[in-house]
């Protein structure tokens, strides 16, 4: 792509542009870190799924390392340790699930909350980004509903089992990603990105995803403001 690119009113390479990409660059290839990490960790918690969850798991490899290009691509040097941070307390809280062995908690987490939040990161940023970033976005995003459906299909299947567990997760996780999604928004924002189209695109995705499952809409609207309280 020429140095030059500008499109939209954005300039990919000015400084305010690349500050924040720094951030938001790191933020997408650490999570496809964690989740790459997460479904070899399922795939320890789901034997009967085991290849099924490596090729997810090698699959989000993929997509770091995709990523990885977009930042070579405009000369940034990703900010690893900021999102190493962003992401702490939704790492500890898989780890502790998976070491508990609370198999529909790291499902939700990982194939349920993340990948709802990748495909709202994601669907926004492809109408803003640039030539190359825009093309490889635009593949990573149809990977990620396939990971959602993966959840959706087990959570489904075990609905009655783990019903409570996924409220009580449900309760734990959504504080969170509203904190991250805050967090973001600053330098979301330089890149094009509106909060507001962030929110509705994720309460979209996951109350579809809870539905699915087996939620009753009253159900989802209650789960939904338990995030907020
Ligand atoms: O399943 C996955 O691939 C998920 C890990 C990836 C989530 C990456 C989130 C990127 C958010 C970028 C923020 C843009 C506003
Ligand atoms: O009403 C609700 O369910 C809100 C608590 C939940 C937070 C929504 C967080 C949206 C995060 C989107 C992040 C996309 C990068
Ligand atoms: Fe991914
Ligand atoms: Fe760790
Ligand atoms: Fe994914």
């Amino acid at each position: 792509m020429s140095q030059s690119q500008v499109s939209q009113g954005i300039d990919y390479y000015s400084d305010s542009y690349r500050d924040s990409f720094s951030r938001i660059n790191a933020i997408a290839i650490v999570g496809e870190q964690e989740a790459h990490d997460n479904f070899i960790c399922l795939a320890e918690l789901l034997p009967a799924d085991v290849e099924e969850l490596t090729r997810l798991g090698k699959i989000e490899a993929r997509h770091r390392k995709s990523f990885e290009a977009c930042g070579r691509n405009l000369e940034v040097t990703a900010d690893l340790a900021f999102a190493q941070q962003f992401f702490a307390d939704l790492h500890h809280i898989f780890q502790k699930a998976a070491a508990d062995r609370q198999t529909a908690t790291c499902l939700l987490i990982q194939s349920i909350v993340i990948e709802c939040f990748a495909i709202a990161a994601y669907k926004n940023y492809i109408p803003v980004a640039d030539d190359f970033a825009r093309k490889i976005t635009e593949v990573v995003v149809e990977d990620e509903y396939s990971h959602l459906n993966f959840g959706e299909v087990w959570l489904k299947a075990n609905f009655a089992e783990v019903k409570e567990e996924l409220k009580a997760a449900n309760r734990q996780i959504l504080p969170i990603i509203w904190r991250m999604l805050n967090q973001v928004e600053p330098d979301a924002k330089v890149l094009g990105i509106e909060k507001q189209a962030l929110i509705e695109e994720f309460i979209a995705r996951y109350s579809e995803a809870l539905k699915e499952i087996g939620f009753t809409t009253r159900e989802i609207l209650q789960m939904s403001i338990h995030g907020l309280i």
